[in-house]
């Protein structure tokens, strides 16, 4: 059995990016409650400007989405960040084995810190700390493996850097994880904009597919997504992105490889014609699951009850070494 441990942050409607790079991983690693653990990252939603009411709202409806999505609490542990407070107690130990040079030279931190900067706000401190918040979410649980998406590849090596650093210092005390990522759609691209990431708190959802989107608005983004001049349909990540990306989304969900899969179209149309259906029946049941589920909040409410429960007497003593090694007295 291999402990896994992995979370999505509340700061939009969760995308067909977040479910084919990481949730749909997830559902197919559930195993016992003991070894997987997914999480919906609240605190993390703080690093910037934020609504109160909306990242609740998101929160409740991230969790409900990933029990729609396929994750069976009798056989994963699903819980909310903020109910199990060994995160944060483990992570200001993570903030004094991390150093500041090696998080400010986090992509992330550097995007998103320039956005607000552009935006004339001011940039929270915790944008720049969170990813050593993200590696205490996954130090905390002994975790051998973390499935997620590209684009947290680089917080996954800090994860890696700090638990490395700390057991050379201290003793052994942390697991040392490491990223798993699906072998396609590891970065879905915004379809108006493959150059970017499809990313769920982006301004402009033209480009973006959200699970909870009606079938008539999947199919016209999809049949509006850019494509590229050229002739041919050819999976080419670098000269043809808009194209790799249709290629790459079809592949994830009909197991076919991306470049097979190009060798059957001539055109454009009919390629995005074959996303959309494909995109639609991929979401279908997630969505009218979710309808389900959406109707009966007290029951999602147990479930992260309890999954924060035996999250908390897994995360605590794993903790409480740490505490010991870095030098504090027991209590
Ligand atoms: N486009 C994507 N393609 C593949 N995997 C993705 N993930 C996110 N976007 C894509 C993976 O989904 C998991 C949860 O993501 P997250 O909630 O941590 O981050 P996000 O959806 O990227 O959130 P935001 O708020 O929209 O962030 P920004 O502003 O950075 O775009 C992760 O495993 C992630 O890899």
């Amino acid at each position: 059995m291999t402990r896994i441990f992995s979370g999505v942050k509340p700061t939009g409607h969760l995308t067909l990016g977040n479910y084919l790079g990481a949730v749909r991983q997830w559902v197919a690693a559930d195993q016992e409650p003991d070894e997987a653990l997914f999480c919906v990252v609240n605190l993390h939603a703080l690093t910037v400007e934020h609504d109160p009411a909306r990242v609740r709202r998101l929160s409740r409806q991230a969790a409900t989405l990933l029990l729609a999505a396929g994750l069976d609490p009798q056989r994963c542990t699903l819980f909310v960040q903020s109910h199990v407070d060994e995160h944060t107690r483990l992570s200001y130990l993570l903030e004094c084995t991390a150093t500041d040079g090696e998080l400010r030279r986090m992509i992330q931190y550097r995007e998103k810190a320039a956005k607000s900067l552009g935006a004339g706000e001011g940039v929270r401190l915790s944008l720049l700390t969170y990813p050593v918040l993200m590696a205490a979410d996954i130090l905390a649980y002994g975790t051998q493996e973390v499935p997620v998406g590209e684009d947290q590849r680089q917080h996954v090596e800090l994860t890696r850097d700090l638990a490395v650093r700390f057991n050379q210092r201290y003793g052994h005390t942390f697991t040392v994880p490491k990223a798993t990522h699906p072998a396609v759609a590891a970065r879905v691209m915004d379809l108006q904009d493959p150059g970017s990431k499809m990313g769920k708190s982006h301004e402009s959802g033209a480009g973006i597919v959200y699970l909870l989107d009606e079938p008539g608005v999947v199919r016209k983004k999809v049949m509006r997504a850019v494509t590229d001049g050229g002739d041919g349909v050819v999976h080419d990540r670098a000269a043809r992105p808009g194209v790799a990306n249709l290629l790459d989304i079809l592949a994830a969900c009909t197991g076919t490889a991306p470049e097979v899969l190009a060798e059957g179209y001539s055109g454009y149309g009919a390629l995005k014609r074959d996303v959309a259906d494909a995109v639609v029946e991929l979401l279908r049941p997630v969505r009218e699951r979710h309808t389900e589920l959406a109707g009966d909040p007290g029951a999602v409410e147990a479930v992260l009850r309890e999954g924060a429960e035996r999250a908390r007497g897994l995360a605590r003593p794993v903790v409480d070494r740490a505490y010991e090694a870095i030098g504090m007295l027991a209590p």
